[in-house]
């Protein structure tokens, strides 16, 4: 099949089809969201419908739920599941403590609940994500609906107080009208440039009112596997 990708999609395809080989029969996995999780759905998907593989899947997004069942998976809730064995998901950037930026996808909040609550997170990804430090890739907050411009404000308050790089935000559209995560939530997407302590931001973020959670995943991925549009891949 990689002999007639794209090298970007060669590269996502090959990082899929190598987190698969961590699954085991009987495992209740996290199934990621976006283009490099939605390969990894399609390689589960074979293994359920030709090599017999029996799974649980929690989805992490309405679509991602649609691909799994389209491809033979069985897809349970995680509340259904308890407790997953294993997450494979994507990223935005990755760092070398593996440290991520989620939510490009809009999933970030079902994602860190359903990584978070897996024995073990594997990212899946290609060598484009991967950087010295976070922050290039605009870092999404996702906030309710209620008061979200006070809401901006105080995140950009914040953020000057914590002196980071950046401190302009802007509210994800879909179109003319403000993006609305599986949650009914908005985004608000930060272009810091840089971001010094990933971790400190992650804590402080959280504790303003309106934001439900945001993008930075500290201390949550054990692998990341990179694919390269050459066909190789390679682990971290
Ligand atoms: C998802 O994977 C999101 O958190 C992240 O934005 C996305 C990366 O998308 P892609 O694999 O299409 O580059 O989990």
């Amino acid at each position: 099949m990689s002999d007639t990708l794209s090298p970007i999609d060669t590269a996502k395809f090959v990082a899929a089809r190598k987190a698969v080989e961590f699954v085991e029969d009987g495992m209740k996995l996290g199934l990621g969201t976006g283009s490099t999780a939605a390969w990894m759905v399609r390689c589960l998907g074979e293994m359920v419908r030709e090599g017999g593989l029996k799974v649980l899947g929690v989805p992490t997004s309405g679509r991602t739920a649609e691909l799994a069942r389209q491809q033979g998976i069985e897809v349970v809730s995680l509340d259904e599941a308890k407790w997953l064995d294993l997450t494979i998901d994507g990223a935005d950037e990755f760092d070398a403590e593996l440290n991520l930026i989620k939510g490009g996808g809009g999933a970030l909040l079902q994602e860190k609940i359903v990584a978070t609550a897996s024995d073990q997170m594997i990212v899946i990804t290609d060598v484009s994500k991967q950087v010295e430090t976070l922050g290039a890739f605009p870092l999404p907050v996702e906030v309710i609906p209620f008061g979200w411009q006070t809401t901006k404000a105080l995140v950009e308050e914040t953020l000057v107080s914590m002196d980071v790089l950046g401190q302009h935000s802007t509210l994800r559209m879909n179109g003319e009208v403000p993006f609305v995560t599986d949650e009914g939530n908005h985004i608000i997407d930060l272009h810091l440039q840089r971001i010094g302590n990933a971790r400190q931001l992650a804590l402080v973020l959280n504790q303003i009112p309106g934001v439900v959670e945001n993008g930075l995943f500290i201390d949550i991925c054990d692998k990341v596997i990179i694919g390269h549009g050459d066909g190789r891949v390679s682990t971290r």
